[in-house]
């Protein structure tokens, strides 16, 4: 645009330039004109470079106001689930009743992160991650549809409205006067985004768009009044269809859903099918401009992972201290159960779990509201991370516990179905793992004079081009680190810092030599880029806990050894997995196992049923 132009625009269009810009920044490692180191650890990770600014020290979330605030929303809603709302009876039932509904909307549970002048509590993301956490630990079902409503429901309004739509819409979503939902997914479209099929057109006089088509599994799907559509609009001379974000209401004529799904957890929150028929979506209901739908979908799950992550410290948080009463009081053999090695273990690793969440969710949260704009792969980090530890320390909880632990009545089975679905929504851990490979190996690429001009699509375009030149590639890497993290670490954890270390300075060559090696193919090496991504949560989990450990020390926290033993602990594991999944990574000898692997499912797949002749049929 013109300088001209850009000074003729009115003050609404200037405002709309400013979040497109806003979009640009948070949406993507891989615009054009970006500072080509940015601030994001985890993306540098891939070039080689220790950038720690978002890392160390570990973040000061929060102002002794902003403390204030927070103490004043933990005791009402502690109390709220302790006294008012009951999560198996919201499971049992498949519904929260109006009552508890009534409760979070009186409590102003549904507009945490809206502002104040908007009629919402306007909290930080580091308050709303704690609040997310109570939540979590007592009932994940209502936390999802509290989740689906602010946390995905509204947040394109939140993030992208203009004014009008933020005055319009906002007020009633903050009050629960208004339920909203994402709607993202269809029957064709689930990891594959892009692909939808919702196509909304522009009538001939240009005041609406007409959406046509079907959203799947849509969390709060019965309940909203207020959904974020995302669906494809012809643009342009060639009318190529680009996703655009519509912000539709449910008394738009044409708008249903199908009944409740029936599922195996968070049965308290209602997931359904939507649909719209020749529904007319007036103009201004687009959400920046046409075309933008894919950037703001992605940096709204984006924007909502950590909380994932803090609702997961929650669950572990309840969950251990569940299985701490029981081992302190349940004897068999002769001793309560906490004197034993095995059970100990246990309860050790899943505080290990609970300490690494907790810690990771926190440092991007504050990083959030220090306004980072690289946190794509951290937020897929978080989401991973939380929800693989909750389902261990569910599954261990009820281990503990025996054969107590299998019956309805402990409340724990129902924490378990709760937990399956974390691994899945919000984008599933399997496709998260090669967004975050690839994401690094494509900013990578970037780094290197001499490799990859452009990864337009890396999980499907084949024309994705990794040009020749391994040996410029080589020099121009920055061959991993010479900084060591014992220099922002305490020197009570120096071990684990020079584990930590190790390891990043291994990531870095290891990351090199792979897209070196495998250039444009590196997209189909999905094995391989698991172990890649595995690795990256590892050494993002081991630095979130070495700058956590670290500022306890510093402030002499009670906890401060606790937290050395769990820290030094987990750094001892996660350097071993990272140097094991980076040498597999690399090994031709592993990736003869991968094809054999892969010959195995091929031979499945293509005989329908397990191959193998029956021991007692030969
Ligand atoms: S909601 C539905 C969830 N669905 C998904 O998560 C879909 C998963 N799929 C994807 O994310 C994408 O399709 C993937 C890429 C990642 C697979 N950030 O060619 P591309 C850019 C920024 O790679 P694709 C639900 O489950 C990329 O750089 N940018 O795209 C309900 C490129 O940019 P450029 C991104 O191959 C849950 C462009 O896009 C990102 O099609 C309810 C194209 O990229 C990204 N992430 O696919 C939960 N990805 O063109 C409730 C891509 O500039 C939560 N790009 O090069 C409750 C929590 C509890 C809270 C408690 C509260 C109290």
């Amino acid at each position: 645009m013109s300088l001209l132009r850009t000074f003729r625009v009115g003050l609404t269009t200037g405002a709309r330039l400013i979040r497109r810009r806003q979009l640009a920044a948070a949406a993507s490692s891989s615009s054009k004109d970006k500072d080509p180191t940015p601030s994001s650890f985890a993306l540098n990770l891939f070039t080689g470079k220790l950038v720690l600014d978002e890392v160390f020290p570990f973040p000061e979330a929060l102002s002794e106001e902003g403390k204030e605030t927070l103490g004043l929303l933990v005791d009402p809603l502690t109390k709220f689930y302790e006294e008012v709302n009951d999560a198996a009876k919201n499971d049992q039932n498949e519904k929260v009743s109006d009552e508890v509904m009534d409760a979070v909307k009186k409590m102003g549970g549904f507009g945490m992160q809206i502002p104040s002048d908007l009629g919402g509590l306007g909290l930080t993301n580091s308050q709303y991650a704690r609040l997310g956490e109570i939540s979590g630990g007592y009932d994940l079902g209502l936390s999802i549809v509290m989740g689906a409503h602010q946390s995905i429901g509204f947040k394109g309004i939140l993030l992208y409205g203009n004014e009008e739509q933020k005055k319009k819409y906002l007020p009633r979503l903050a009050s629960g006067e208004l339920i909203a939902a994402y709607c993202l997914t269809e029957p064709t479209s689930g990891s594959d985004a892009q692909s939808i099929r919702c196509k909304a057109e522009l009538s001939p006089d240009k005041k609406h768009y007409i959406l046509n088509g079907s959203k799947l599994w849509i969390s709060n799907g019965v309940i909203a009044d207020v959904f974020t559509v995302f669906a494809q609009t012809p643009l342009g001379e060639n009318q190529e269809n680009k996703i655009t974000a519509f912000i539709v209401e449910r008394n738009f004529e044409g708008v249903s859903n199908g009944p409740p799904e029936k599922k195996m957890g968070i049965k308290a929150s209602t997931t359904a099918a939507v649909y719209f028929d020749n529904v007319k979506i007036p103009v201004e209901n687009v959400l920046l401009e046409p075309g933008d739908g894919f950037k703001i979908a992605m940096n709204i799950l984006n924007n909502g992972r950590f909380g994932m992550a803090a609702a997961m410290t929650g669950t572990m948080k309840a969950l251990i201290q569940r299985a701490s009463d029981h081992v302190s009081q349940r004897v068999q053999f002769g001793s309560t159960l906490d004197s034993y090695g095995s059970i100990q273990s246990k309860i050790a690793k899943m505080a290990l779990q609970a300490y690494v969440t907790e810690s990771i969710a926190y440092m991007i949260s504050a990083n959030m509201d220090k306004g980072a704009e690289e946190f794509q792969l951290e937020a897929a980090i978080s989401k991973i991370y939380g929800s693989e530890a909750a389902w261990n320390v569910a599954d261990e909880c009820i281990q503990i516990h025996g054969g107590m632990g299998f019956m309805t009545d402990a409340g724990l089975e129902r924490v378990l179905r709760d937990l399956r679905i974390f691994r899945i929504f919000e984008g599933t851990n399997d496709i998260l793992r090669l967004f975050i490979a690839l994401t690094g190996f494509m900013h990578a690429g970037k780094q290197l004079r001499g490799l990859a001009k452009a990864i337009q699509n890396p999980f499907s375009n084949p024309s994705l081009v990794f040009a020749e030149g391994t040996k410029r590639a080589k020099n121009a890497f920055g061959l991993a680190t010479t900084s060591s993290l014992t220099q922002f670490t305490h020197p009570d954890l120096k071990k684990p810092s020079d584990q930590a270390t190790a390891a990043i300075s291994k990531f870095g060559i290891t990351a090199q030599d792979l897209v070196v090696k495998y250039k444009k193919d590196i997209i189909h090496q999905q094995i391989l880029l698991t172990q890649i991504a595995d690795a990256a949560i590892d050494i993002y989990a081991m630095v979130s806990v070495l700058s956590r450990a670290t500022r306890s020390l510093k402030l002499n926290l009670p906890s401060a050894e606790h937290e050395t033993k769990l820290c030094t602990i987990f750094c001892d594991e996660a350097s071993e997995r990272v140097l094991t999944n980076l040498k597999n990574a690399k090994s031709a000898q592993e990736q003869q196992k991968n094809d054999v692997l892969k010959d195995i499912a091929k031979e499945v797949v293509e005989k329908g049923h397990y191959v193998p002749v029956h021991p007692l049929e030969v």
